[in-house]
């Protein structure tokens, strides 16, 4: 396919429109993926997760200046509806923006989830893939944090990266009772607010904690995005997240969660179309949901029998 040529020669609008066939799910995208599934592998895919508004795109556009001063190239995919770069940002971060999107060393895209489960998940791997066939080193996918949707992401990257900021109060309760089990790095951005210093106390009892049970202790680091401080050491991390996940053999395992998980997906979504697809399956689900509804049979029977035929 041409439009894959010339996205594994780097070409940023061939990018742009493979991402938008992966995101509507057009008939060209599995095409697409099969394509591309050999050129991928190489990128270090690194979740950046936390509340509205803690100030995630910042960081990461801070983040990606480092990366880009240290000579890699960087994709970042903003995965959420809500969560578009332009989305109340104010006249600093669309400056800051626009030079990054005019380095040719950078990509960057928001795209919205998909309405079956697993969207973030599919939406995360498969924006991933393209990045990564393109040549980018890192890639960094900004996702708002709720609890399943977290996890969810969790499978889909290297390195996650969990941002909070000081002001929330019982939030981080709710966040410590289980869904920080799965940041491998904790940011407490807004270092100019009240209440950082409290906030790190807490994050340091936590990685403390997960230090029992695993050998890599997630750093907590204070960062104000929007000018840079805290930045470089946050970068440091996430190089030193990958050096551990390779030589502590995680790298291949976090390697075979993901593939599983798309496998999986995959699957799943191929049943999908099959029972629902075409005038013949279509008419067998009505005539089996009747079946149901007037309990002659019931949805575990005819769900095995809708796949059987
Ligand atoms: N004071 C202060 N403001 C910040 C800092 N980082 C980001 N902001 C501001 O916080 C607001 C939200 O920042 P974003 O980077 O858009 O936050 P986000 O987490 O990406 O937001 P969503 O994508 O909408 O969830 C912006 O107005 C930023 O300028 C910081 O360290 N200190
Ligand atoms: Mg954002």
């Amino acid at each position: 396919m041409e439009l894959v040529d010339r996205l594994l020669k780097g070409d940023k609008r061939a990018a742009a429109k493979l991402i938008s066939l992966v995101e509507n799910e057009d008939k060209e995208a599995s095409a697409v993926l099969r394509e591309l599934y050999q050129h991928t592998g190489k990128t270090h895919i690194v979740g950046i997760t936390g509340p509205s508004g803690v100030g995630k795109s910042s960081l990461v556009f801070g983040l990606t200046k480092v990366i880009r001063e240290r000579g890699k190239k960087v994709g970042i995919v903003a995965i959420d509806p809500t969560s578009r770069f332009t989305g109340g940002a104010i006249l600093g971060d669309r400056i800051r923006m626009t030079e990054l999107s005019t380095d040719e060393g950078v990509f960057m895209r928001s795209m919205g989830t998909r309405g079956h489960h697993g969207g973030i998940a599919r939406a995360t791997t498969e924006a991933a893939m393209v990045l990564d066939a393109m040549g980018m080193d890192v890639v960094f996918v900004e996702t708002v944090g709720a609890g399943q949707s977290q996890s969810m992401i969790w499978e889909c990257v290297h390195t996650s990266v969990l941002v909070e900021m000081p002001g929330m109060g019982d939030e981080i309760q709710a966040l410590k009772a289980g869904i920080l089990e799965i940041g491998d790095i904790f940011v407490v951005n807004k270092g100019d607010r009240e209440g950082a210093d409290q906030l790190v106390k807490e994050l340091e009892s936590v990685a403390e904690y997960k230090a029992m049970e695993q050998e890599w202790k997630p750093p907590v680091h204070v960062t104000i995005a929007t000018d840079g401080q805290g930045i470089e050491d946050v970068v440091n991390s996430i190089e030193n997240h990958l050096e551990y996940l390779k030589e502590s053999g995680e790298y291949q395992k976090r390697e075979e969660e993901r593939a599983k998980g798309e496998f999986t997906r995959t699957v799943q979504d191929l049943l999908l179309k099959k029972a629902f697809d075409g005038e013949g399956s279509k008419k067998k689900f009505d005539e089996l949901l009747r079946e149901v509804m007037e309990k002659k049979t019931d949805p575990y029977s005819a769900a095995e029998k809708l796949l059987e035929d």
